[in-house]
Formats: C-alpha cells, structure tokens, sequence
C-alpha cells in the first residue's frame, strides 16, 4: 500500500501591516479551497501567516505589538479557517506569532501548529533558531527583530503520526541549520512542513551576497536537508514586496532524494502541489541514510550529540 499525501503548499503574497485577520483567514480560506478542490490532504502556510512579518519594525505602540499576536489557537476569526478546513476534511500546518504565559509573565514564541482533516490541533512547535538582533539598528532600511519580539522555542523538535506517516515542523531560519532535519530525521520525520519570511537583502547579516546567492542557499539548504535525511521538505515563502521589503519567494515542495517536484511561478498567493509518497523516504532511510546503522555519533569526537 503506498502511502500518498497530497500536499499544498500555500505561498502568500504580502501582508500589509494595516491588512486584519479576517482578511488574511479570507485569503487563506481561498487557498485552503483550491487545495481541497484539487484533492489536496495538506495544505502548508508559511511562517507568520496571519499578519504582515512585523520584526522588521520597531513597533513602539503597545496595543499594536499585541495585535500581531495570537492568545489561543484557534481564537477570533481564525476560528473560521478551522471550521473550513474540517468542513473541507483538510488539513494544514500554520505559522503564527504566539502569546503564551499568563498576564503577569507572558511569554512570545514563532509558532506553528499542524491541524487534523478534522479541524482538531494535533501538535505544535515553538521556533529554535531565532534569527536576527535584539536591538534597533537605525542605519538599516528594515530591522531583524525576532529576537526582541520572541524566546527560544522549549519545545524541541517534536514529531507527530498524522496523515499516514511521521510529520514535523520547523520554521524559516531553522532550514539553515542540519541539526533542524537530523532531529527530526532521528525520530522517524518523513515530511518536513517549512513555512518562511525571507527578505531577498538581510541588512548587516548577508554579507554581501547576491539576491541569486540567497535564493541558492534557500533551496541548497532545503534539498540537502530532505536528502541527507530522506524525507520530504514542503518549504512555504512569504513573497512579493511587504511593505516597503522585498520577499525571497521560492516555495517549493522536495522529495527525499533532494529534487524540487513543485514550485509556484508568482510572487502572489499560490499553490504548489504535489503527491508526496511517504513511501519514498524508505529507500534513503533503510539504505545511505539509515541513521541507526550508519551514523557514528560515538567518534565524533568532542561534539556532544542528541541520541
Ligand atoms: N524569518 C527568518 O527566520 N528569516 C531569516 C532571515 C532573516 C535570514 C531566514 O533565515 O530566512
């Protein structure tokens, strides 16, 4: 019996910081339509879904800064996209800026959920690697401030069973680090949901690289990741121009050999879709890539590795 997801993943085009959640969930519902017209078991949103990406301002208003913000998942008009998606007998994996924490002692995490055909949560996961500063930098043009606006995830990198097979999360800048795909590799991952905010110039971070290099890098890392750890990567961008920055685009959808199978065209809101065999991690992971019988963790000197 093959074991086939059919995944879509949902670029959006940009969100403008005025542009509310009803507005967005529409947006979203649209795509969450197509998917489930087009048979679609899956559907991958990216990072921060629900509004524009606002760590690249200073947000000096408190009452705003909060609005970016989700208390409960779902809550407010979010709660429709959750009732389609069970009407639709969907699923979909969401980023989403999270408050958590109680009144006293909030805490602020880069989340993403992923949500059964049955519209329930199945899991979540709190983003790791939090890029960028924690300090405004007036000289850039746009600031970088996940780390000011979230703490570290301490929710590890946690896999669930859904959908037929193994799935995991992880969340734009986690793609850039191995250790995101061997983590969940190591406990059974088979596909890999990815949803980013990727500006095409990363002030007083990239550099100097060309727009061409980071769009390389964005798909080396993403295809390296699905192929060294046979599994299936859905990469899902913010694209277009948010405000005033322009998004690196480049959603993409990658089999556990490391090959692009779908990709969108656009810079809007699109679907990329593809049949995602689960079946097909088998070969890599029983065979170059079986961790358990090939990986040497016990040599690798003074490294200290997860087991
Ligand atoms: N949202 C992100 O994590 N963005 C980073 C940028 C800032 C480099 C990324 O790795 O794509």
């Amino acid at each position: 019996m093959t074991r086939i997801v059919r995944v879509a993943a949902a670029q959006l085009g940009p969100i403008a910081r005025l542009e509310n959640r009803e507005q967005v969930v529409t947006r979203l519902i649209a795509l969450l339509r197509q998917a489930a017209a087009d048979g679609c078991d899956l559907v991958v949103y990216p990072e921060m879904a629900l509004t524009t990406f606002f760590p690249h301002w200073e947000v000096t208003d408190p009452v705003e800064l909060e609005s970016y913000y989700e208390k409960a998942m779902p809550e407010g008009a979010v709660t429709r996209l959750f009732e389609e998606a069970a009407r639709l007998k969907i699923g979909f994996s969401l980023g989403y800026a999270e408050l958590a924490g109680t009144a006293d002692t909030p805490r602020h995490f880069n989340s993403s959920v992923l949500v059964g055909k049955d519209g329930r949560v199945i899991g979540k996961y709190r983003k790791i690697h939090l890029p960028g500063y924690a300090e405004i930098h007036p000289e850039h043009p746009f600031q970088n401030l996940e780390k000011m606006y979230f703490e570290v995830g301490d929710l590890g990198f946690p896999v669930f069973d859904a959908f037929g097979g193994t799935l995991g999360m992880c969340i734009c800048n986690d793609r850039r680090w191995p250790e995101t795909y061997r983590l969940l590799a190591l406990q059974g991952a088979e596909l890999i949901t990815l949803g980013y905010n990727t500006p095409l110039h990363n002030p007083g971070q990239d550099t100097g690289q060309s727009p061409e290099q980071r769009r390389f890098h964005n798909h080396l890392c993403m295809q390296a990741g699905a192929y060294q750890n046979s599994s299936w990567v859905v990469g899902v961008a913010k694209a277009g121009i948010e405000e005033g920055c322009e998004m690196m685009a480049g959603t993409c959808i990658v089999a556990p050999t490391g090959e692009i199978v779908a990709e969108t065209k656009t810079l809007g809101d699109e679907l990329a879709v593809a049949d995602c065999d689960l079946d097909a991690c088998i070969p890599g992971k029983r065979g170059e890539f079986d961790l358990a019988l090939n990986r040497r963790p016990e040599h690798y000197g003074l490294l200290v590795e997860a087991s």
